[in-house]
């Protein structure tokens, strides 16, 4: 299964833009690529910096928001939709406890409406791939492992929208026989993440000599993939994985948050030690816990490794390492974000409200 013209919404954020490249570099994909995306705080069109030229004619940029309906029907009919891959979310735990509002938005009411119009195309359509979150299962004790059969429990208001666009997409499926798969991923990290998330937060606080701030107790685990890996699994489902299945895509890296910001503070020290040999370490602070914070996430991804035999490639080890010297490698990347520069150049083509 391939396609000639797939919808990746979200493209301009962390996931979706390695996706983008990912996908282009392939030779099993000779379609193109329209990528929706309104551009919000975490779309960063330096992502794809260079790929419009490099891809000339099979990449295409299109500014709007998925839950604007007028516009996903004039995007499928112009470009004859005939895949979607679906990134676009508002994605970070923090933001959903403190303004809620736009999560509900984005990731209900704009899946609903990209399923729609993936419905109204017919058998013009192939797949409406979802990409979703392990957060949706809630959190585990000391043992055990997150599967497919498991009931959904989110606990923030991010993971409980998550948790509402898969049924939505499970429903499509199931009512309406669209062509959909679902996937259900650990924590990613790599190059371009917004640096909101845990470990691309603590490489630019860590640079700048700033407070590593570290929630509650520093103990609660997560499952890490590299962001390459995710992107591989992602495509993998999307051609042979089964209509109207979910797959857990894990990192089998388990690791406590006060582990992961040691490791960072090292590897800073060796790839930009500080004037008088100092260590990172020192900028480690505790920090108030965060609301309904998950104890531990783990995954069973025994289905999509028995199916379809995939594997995460990259070590934790050497992930981290090739992430942190990437940030070290990209300043003006970082400056672009630190200095609100990628924010004027979207105001001046697109407006204040983009
Ligand atoms: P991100 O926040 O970096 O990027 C989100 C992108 O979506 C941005 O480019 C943003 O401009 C765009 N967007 C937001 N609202 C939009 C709207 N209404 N219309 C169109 N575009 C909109 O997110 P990410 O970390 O790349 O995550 C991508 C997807 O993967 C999300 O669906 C997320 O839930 C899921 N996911 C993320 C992780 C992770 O660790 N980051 C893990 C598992 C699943
Ligand atoms: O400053 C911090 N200090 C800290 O201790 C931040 C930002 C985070 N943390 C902790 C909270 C989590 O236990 O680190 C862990 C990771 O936090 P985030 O990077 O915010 O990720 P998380 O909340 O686990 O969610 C992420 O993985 C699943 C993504 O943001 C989601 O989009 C994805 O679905």
């Amino acid at each position: 299964m391939t396609f000639e013209n797939l919808l990746v919404t979200g493209g301009c954020g962390f996931i979706g833009s390695n996706f983008i490249r990912f996908l282009l570099d392939r030779e099993d994909f000779t379609g193109r690529i329209v990528n929706f995306d309104k551009l919000t705080y975490a779309g960063n069109p330096d992502n794809l910096a260079g790929v419009a030229e490099r891809y000339h004619g099979r990449y295409v940029f299109e500014h709007g928001d998925v839950c604007d309906a007028g516009r996903l029907e004039d995007l499928f009919g112009r470009y004859g939709i005939d895949g979607v891959c679906h990134f676009a979310a508002e994605s970070h735990v923090d933001r959903s406890i403190r303004r809620p509002e736009s999560f509900i938005h984005t990731n209900i009411l704009g899946t609903f409406q990209l399923l729609e119009r993936a419905k109204a195309r017919g058998s013009a359509f192939r797949l409406f791939h979802h990409v979703s979150t392990d957060e949706v299962y809630g959190s585990l004790g000391a043992t055990g492992l997150f599967t497919e059969e498991m009931p959904y429990r989110p606990n923030s208001p991010y993971s409980a929208s998550k948790a509402a666009s898969d049924h939505l997409v499970r429903a499509y499926s199931e009512t309406f026989g669209l062509p959909a798969t679902i996937s259900n991923c650990s924590n990613n990290y790599g190059p371009y993440q917004f640096p909101e998330k845990l470990i691309p937060l603590m490489v630019l606080n860590g640079l700048e000599g700033k407070a590593l701030p570290v929630y509650g107790d520093g103990r609660n685990v997560r499952d890490w993939l590299y962001v390459e890996d995710h992107c591989e699994a992602i495509w993998l489902i999307m051609r042979k994985g089964r209509r109207g299945e979910t797959y857990n895509i894990g990192g089998n890296a388990e690791m406590e948050n006060i582990a992961i910001v040691r490791l960072i503070c090292a590897l800073l020290d060796e790839l930009a030690p500080v004037e008088g040999g100092e260590s990172r370490e020192r900028l480690i602070t505790y920090v108030a816990d965060r609301p309904g914070h998950d104890r531990r996430y783990a995954i069973d991804f025994s289905k999509l490794a028995g199916e379809l035999g995939w594997r995460p490639r990259q070590s934790f080890a050497e992930g981290l390492r090739r992430t942190v010297a990437w940030y070290l490698a990209n300043q003006p990347w970082i400056e672009g974000i630190r200095t609100g520069a990628y924010r004027s150049w979207i105001e001046e083509h697109y407006g204040k409200e983009a």
